[in-house]
């Protein structure tokens, strides 16, 4: 018989921290609102939830490895709002935080969740923020509890 294994969408026992950056807070506070409300509704107590706040989305990931590394969580979310300006800022900011949560996953083997929105507008962001395309940041906890159930049965 073929052996399949899928995680499950529970929060079980598992604990999650929330990496969120506070550039683009209108939009990012929408992010961690959709990832509490989530985890909780699949069964999260307050003490299985952490937020951490840091300046930037660049500043995201050397908290998220701490985090990661520390052993403490079953899973790492990072949650952010990268929105194009006039300059190729947005570029270099995209760039170091997708490679930077790629890089996490590979180095700590906890599931990092990639939850930043990357959008060329504001209107992009606030549609992915709870509006019209739903909320990254339910997405995020929706794949956080998958795989750190999922990381529990390998
Ligand atoms: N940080 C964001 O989270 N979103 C952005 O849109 C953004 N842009 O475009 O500038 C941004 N820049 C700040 C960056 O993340 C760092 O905090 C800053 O460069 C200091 O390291």
């Amino acid at each position: 018989m073929v052996q399949e294994l899928k995680g499950q969408l529970s929060a079980g026992k598992n604990k999650f921290a929330i990496v969120v950056s506070r550039f683009n807070e209108f939009v990012t506070n929408k992010l961690v609102d959709g990832a509490v409300d989530c985890l909780q509704r699949h069964g999260a107590g307050e003490d299985q939830i952490t937020i951490i706040w840091v300046p930037g989305t660049i500043e995201i990931t050397v908290v998220a490895k701490k985090v990661a590394e520390s052993g403490n969580y079953s899973a790492v979310l990072c949650l952010g709002a990268v929105i194009r300006g006039s300059t190729n800022h947005y570029d270099y900011v995209c760039q170091q935080i997708s490679r930077g949560v790629g890089q996490i996953n590979y180095d700590t083997g906890v599931p990092a969740i990639f939850g930043v929105l990357t959008c060329d507008t504001i209107e992009q962001a606030i549609e992915r923020a709870g509006t019209k395309q739903g909320n990254a940041g339910v997405n995020a906890a929706m794949a956080a509890m998958e795989m750190a159930d999922l990381m529990g049965q390998l």
